[in-house]
Formats: structure tokens, C-alpha cells, sequence
């Protein structure tokens, strides 16, 4: 078989991948009976600030010379990714584009009759629907598809049963994904033991899966194996089932006995135990992130959510603390939720953080609500009064009980509350929505869109750091300075050497990163991973550093 499958994926920022073509691709490929499918997954320079691609990205779209184009969409990239797929279509009308995740799944017929460019929408979890539709290179009568028949009706396939876990490959291991160093990213599971109103996660069928006890251990020790120092596990919750915690932190004991990679991950407070805290232990951690989201019975009763018991919060907390402080994250704008409701909320993150004894709190990381397409909040809009941002990402602007004035107050509020300090704002990008002045008064914080706006470099800003070297120069044993590359759309200065040797310094603005390799005056440098970090390539990284150091 010759086909093509291309599978764009936007990361304009810093250290973003989609994780999602990554495991579409490893699924492809671990199949034997697909060995004549090439895939190609593209990183499409995107920013939140200009979410349009182009010409240049249609193009190298087209240059993989496709059969098929496989788009990834999430609320922040749908519209854009719908409108570079209409002009590949326009240019190149044979290729058959297949839209799948999250803001594709609970909108597949409506996103059919509305874009006459895509031929079909897979619903949820994608590896075995794509890999058979692969197989029968065709979308017709497969499981888990949405798709419009000659005479433009919309026909819904049989929904396909949620996939055994153990049962897809690993992009790590399958060595079709290596992660920016400072973005591991783990799914140890896919699910969620419960069924919050305003969340979509995995809204497809009850409970949860976990990939096998072998493959925790063997991603880990691929981590390892290859320096890494931190991942962050993507699941709902770690702790969700006793069992499987202790097994899963022995595990990664074995894979990590010097304990060399740090985790960030969420736990379940009601869950927590002495014999919990105990396995987490056995993690170095780096980031313990708990979903408090409010104290106010209201909110949480409207979210689906059990109230929260603050005797049993605190007490959760006191276990975790000997683990290590951890993030709390709480939601502005939850629907029943009101000014005073979160001021409430704003004080119990300070009241635990105050408690004496080991710290108890590291940060609050403030959201600001969003109602996810396939979200049962999503169909109860109108019951809350909820007035939702369109297009892109749908944050919440005002509510029958938090109006927009309010909202703006309790921002204020969260500014002058005597424990400001505590609160790391995550969303920029509503602030604007609801007042143009706000942007400037609240600075986010985290490491969501807000955070990040990358600024580009140009190559003369790079030429200009590594002077006197430049493209075609020869350094000494045989090693010389390579074309430039971008990566997540910011330069990369590359070495090459004997034997394919490569070493590859990315150069970012300054402040770009958490942890960079080395911070210039204007400049975070990254080492990417080219495949060997030998003593060579160590020596020649710190020379270019120096380098470009001294030129400043
Ligand atoms: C990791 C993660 C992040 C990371 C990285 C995000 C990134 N840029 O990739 C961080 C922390 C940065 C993040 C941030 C945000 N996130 Co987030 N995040 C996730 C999380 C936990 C995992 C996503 C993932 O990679 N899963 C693993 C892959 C394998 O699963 P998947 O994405 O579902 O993909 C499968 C299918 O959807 C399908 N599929 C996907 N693409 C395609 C394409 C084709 C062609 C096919 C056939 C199938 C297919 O097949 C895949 C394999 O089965 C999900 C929740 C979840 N567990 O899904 C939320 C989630 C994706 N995030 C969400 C949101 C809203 C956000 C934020 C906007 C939140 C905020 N308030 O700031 C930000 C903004 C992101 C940005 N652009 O900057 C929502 C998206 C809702 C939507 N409809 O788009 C989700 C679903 C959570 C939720 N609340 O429901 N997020
Ligand atoms: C991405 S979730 C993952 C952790 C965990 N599964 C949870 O929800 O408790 C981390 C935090 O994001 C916030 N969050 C979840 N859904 C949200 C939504 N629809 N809008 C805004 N913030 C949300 C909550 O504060 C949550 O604790
Ligand atoms: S918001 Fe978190 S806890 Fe609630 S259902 Fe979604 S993943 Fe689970």
C-alpha cells in the first residue's frame, strides 16, 4: 500500500507537542499489516495571538504529498485547522481529510455539514478506528466514524468500544515520539472515576483503563535511559485505585532506583491514605497538584462534584505534606459559584497554607472556567445563564450568579487578598474578553496559553550569537556547523560531526523556559535530544554557550 497519512500538529510554543498524532502514529506503525503506510507528522508553527496558518504551512502540507490528512483538534486549534484543510483540499481535491480529538468527537456531524472539506470525523479514541481505516483505505463502515455519503447526508457509524490498553503501543518505545526535554509527558490511564459536569475528559464510557504494569516501568526506564529529569503523567488522577498505585510506584521505583526523574501529577484528596502517601513517596516529586476547586456547596454541587468536606481537605493535606507541599487548583467562574463563594475559597487556600508544620501548600494555580463541547454543562448553558467565549477556547464570561462585573471583582479580590502570593494566575486571554484594561494588571502566570507568547527570533538575531561561526563553517575534528533548523518555532543552531553525529542548541527568548539549559542576557538555551549526548557533543554544547555568552 502507498499511502501517505500526514498528520499536522500545531505547537507555536515553547514546549508543546500533540501528544495525540504521537500515539496515532505509534499505533500505525507498531502494525505490521500497515508496513506500507508512511506517516508524517508536521509541527505547524501556530500562535494563540495569530491562529492562522500560512501559505507555507499548506504547502509543506502538500509537499508530504498525502493521501489522507489527519487533523488533531482541540478547542485552541479547531478553527484554524478547518481552514488550512479547505485550501489543501481546494489545491489538491483527491486527498481524504479525517478530523479527530476532542473538539472534533462531540461535534462530528455538525462539523461535516458546516466544512465540505472534510470527508469524515472519527469519534474519541482513535488508534484502532485509524489503523482500520487504514487497513480497508476507506472510512466508510467503520466503527467510531462520522462521515457524508455522495449525496451529502451524514451517516454515524456504531460507536467503537473503548480500546484495552495494553493493547496500543508506547510512541516512546515504539521510538516514534522523543519528547523536548523539558515535556515528558506519561499516560499511565485514560478515564476518570468520576463525571464533573464541565469536563469532557474522555466523556466516553465509565471508568478508567491503565496500560500495563510492564509498560509504566519500561517508559520510565526508556526516561531514564535517556537523561530525562522530569514527566509530567497526564492522567485524571494517580491514586484512584489503591492497588494499582502501590504496584505502579514500585515499579517506577525498580525503573528509577536513583531516583533521578521528578513527577507532576494529580491526586484524588478524598482517596489519600497514610498507605497512599507512603507509595507516593517512593516518586521524587516535583509538582502535587490537588483539585480543590471551591468550598462553596453550591459550585460544586452544579459541577457534579461531592462538597468538600474541609476537616477531611485539611487532613488530606497534613498525609500529602509529608510527601511534599502540594499545588492546589481552584476554578473562577464555576457555574452557582459567586463572588463571595470564591473569596471563601481564596481563604481556605490560605487557611491550609498557614497550617503550622511541614508546608502544606506550594501554590494555587487559579483557572479560569471553561465548558467543554460533550460536557453535560455544555447542554445546561442556558439553565446556569451561561454567557460562553466563541470561537476558541470556551471560557466562561459571566453566569446568572458570578456576573462579568463580578468576575472582574474577584480578580481584584484574588490581587489583594493579604495571601496574593499564593495565587498563580493561569488564563490570560479571557481577561481581555472581559475588559481591554485587565490584561495589563494581571500577569499569568502558569504554563497555559497566557503564559507563553512566543516571540520569534529572526536568523540575524542568530547569526549575530554565534559569531563568527555560521552554516558551512568547519570547527575542529571534523565537526561543522549545519543549516539552521526550527523547531517549535524557534531556531535551532546545529552541529554536525563523523559518523552523523549531531548536537542541536535551540535559542528562545529569555524566560521562555523553567528550566533551561543555560539563560543568556537575552536567550534560554535548550539542548535537543539528537539521538547520542556523548562527552563530545557535552564539550561542544558549552563551548557554543560560552560563545554566544561572549558575544553579548
Ligand atoms: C496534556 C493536556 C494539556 C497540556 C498539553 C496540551 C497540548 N498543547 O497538547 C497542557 C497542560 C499544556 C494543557 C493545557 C490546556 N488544556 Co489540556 N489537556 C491535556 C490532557 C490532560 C491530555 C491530552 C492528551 O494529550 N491526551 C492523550 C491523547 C492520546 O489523547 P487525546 O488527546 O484524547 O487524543 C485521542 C483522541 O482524541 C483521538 N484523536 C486526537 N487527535 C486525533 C486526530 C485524528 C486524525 C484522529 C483520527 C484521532 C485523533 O485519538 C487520540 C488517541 O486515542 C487533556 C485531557 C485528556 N486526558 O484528554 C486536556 C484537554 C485536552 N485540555 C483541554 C483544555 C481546555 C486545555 C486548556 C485550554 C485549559 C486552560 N484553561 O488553559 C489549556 C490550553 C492548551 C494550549 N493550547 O495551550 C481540554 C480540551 C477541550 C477541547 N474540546 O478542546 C481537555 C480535553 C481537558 C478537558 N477539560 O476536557 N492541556
Ligand atoms: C486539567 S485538571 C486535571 C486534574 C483532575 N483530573 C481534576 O480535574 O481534578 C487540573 C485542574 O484544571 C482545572 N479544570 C478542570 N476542568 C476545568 C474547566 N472545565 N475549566 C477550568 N478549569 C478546569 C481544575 O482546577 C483542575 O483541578
Ligand atoms: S474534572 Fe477532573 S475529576 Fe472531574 S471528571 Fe474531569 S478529570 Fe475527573
Amino acid at each position: 500500500m502507498g499511502t501517505g497519512l500526514t498528520l499536522p500538529h500545531v505547537d507555536g510554543e515553547a514546549q508543546r507537542y500533540n501528544l495525540a498524532t504521537a500515539h496515532l502514529h505509534a499505533a500505525v506503525h507498531a502494525d505490521p499489516a500497515l508496513g506500507g503506510v508512511e506517516v508524517r507528522r508536521l509541527d505547524l508553527p501556530f500562535s494563540l495571538n495569530a491562529p492562522c496558518f500560512d501559505q507555507a504551512v499548506v504547502d509543506e502540507v502538500l509537499s508530504t504529498e498525502p493521501d489522507w490528512l489527519g487533523l488533531s483538534c482541540y478547542c485552541w486549534d479547531l478553527a484554524p485547522l478547518l481552514a488550512l484543510a479547505a485550501r489543501v483540499k481546494a489545491l489538491h481535491p483527491p486527498i481524504r481529510i479525517v478530523a479527530g480529538g476532542p473538539s472534533a468527537t462531540f461535534e462530528a456531524s455538525s462539523l461535516l455539514v458546516n466544512h465540505a472539506c472534510l470527508d469524515a470525523v472519527v469519534r474519541g479514541e482513535g488508534e484502532l478506528t485509524l489503523r482500520q481505516m487504514l487497513l480497508r483505505d476507506d472510512y466508510r463502515g467503520v466503527a467510531g466514524v462520522t462521515w457524508r455519503d455522495e449525496q451529502g447526508r451524514v451517516v454515524e457509524e456504531l460507536d467503537r468500544a473503548a480500546a484495552d490498553l495494553s493493547d496500543l503501543p508506547s510512541p516512546l518505545l515504539e521510538g516514534v515520539l522523543t519528547p523536548p526535554r523539558q515535556n515528558l509527558m506519561f499516560e499511565f490511564s485514560r478515564g476518570c472515576i468520576y463525571r464533573c459536569t464541565y469536563c469532557a475528559w474522555k466523556g466516553q464510557g465509565p471508568g478508567m483503563r491503565f496500560v500495563s504494569d510492564e509498560r509504566v516501568g519500561h517508559e520510565v526506564g526508556w526516561a531514564v535511559e535517556h537523561d530525562y529529569e522530569h514527566a509530567f503523567i497526564i492522567d485524571s488522577a494517580i491514586n484512584h485505585d489503591d492497588s494499582r498505585l502501590e504496584r505502579f510506584s514500585a515499579q517506577i521505583a525498580r525503573a528509577d532506583p536513583t531516583r533521578h526523574l521528578a513527577f507532576s501529577y494529580f491526586v484524588n484528596h478524598s482517596l489519600l491514605s497514610k498507605d497512599q502517601a507512603r507509595a507516593l513517596a517512593r516518586l521524587r516529586p516535583h509538582e502535587i497538584t490537588v483539585g480543590l476547586e471551591t468550598v462553596n456547596v453550591r459550585a460544586a454541587r452544579a459541577a457534579g462534584r461531592r462538597p468538600v468536606d474541609r476537616d477531611e481537605f485539611i487532613r488530606a493535606m497534613d498525609l500529602l505534606s509529608e510527601v511534599a507541599p502540594a499545588t492546589l487548583s481552584i476554578m473562577l467562574g464555576m457555574p452557582g459559584d459567586d463572588l463571595e463563594g470564591f473569596r471563601s475559597t481564596l481563604d481556605f487556600v490560605a487557611e491550609v497554607a498557614e497550617r503550622k508544620g511541614k508546608p502544606r501548600v506550594r501554590m494555587a494555580r487559579v483557572h479560569w472556567m471553561l465548558i467543554a463541547p460533550g460536557s453535560k454543562m455544555w447542554s445546561l448553558a442556558d439553565r446556569h445563564g451561561l454567557v460562553i467565549a466563541q470561537p476558541g477556547v470556551p471560557y466562561v464570561l459571566g453566569s446568572s450568579t458570578f456576573s462579568r462585573d463580578q468576575l472582574i471583582a474577584a480578580l481584584h479580590a484574588m490581587r489583594e487578598h493579604p495571601r496574593s502570593d499564593l495565587f498563580v494566575w493561569e488564563d490570560a486571554e479571557p481577561l481581555g474578553m472581559l475588559d481591554p484594561a485587565l490584561p495589563s494588571m494581571f500577569v499569568a502566570g502558569g504554563d497555559h496559553i497566557g503564559g507563553r507568547v512566543a516571540r520569534q527570533i529572526s536568523q540575524t538575531e542568530v547569526l549575530q550569537a554565534i559569531r563568527p561561526l555560521e552554516p558551512g563553517r568547519w570547527l575542529r575534528h571534523e565537526w561543522r556547523v549545519g543549516a539552521f533548523e526550527h523547531r517549535h518555532g524557534w531556531p535551532v543552531v546545529v552541529l554536525e560531526g563523523p559518523g552523523n553525529k549531531r548536537v542541536m542548541l535551540q535559542i528562545r527568548p529569555r524566560d521562555a523556559e523553567p528550566r533551561p539549559l543555560a539563560r543568556t542576557r537575552r536567550f534560554d538555551l535548550v539542548w535537543l535530544p539528537s539521538g547520542g549526548e556523548g562527552p563530545e557533543q557535552h564539550r561542544l554544547v558549552k563551548a557554543l554557550v560560552e560563545l554566544i555568552r561572549s558575544n553579548e
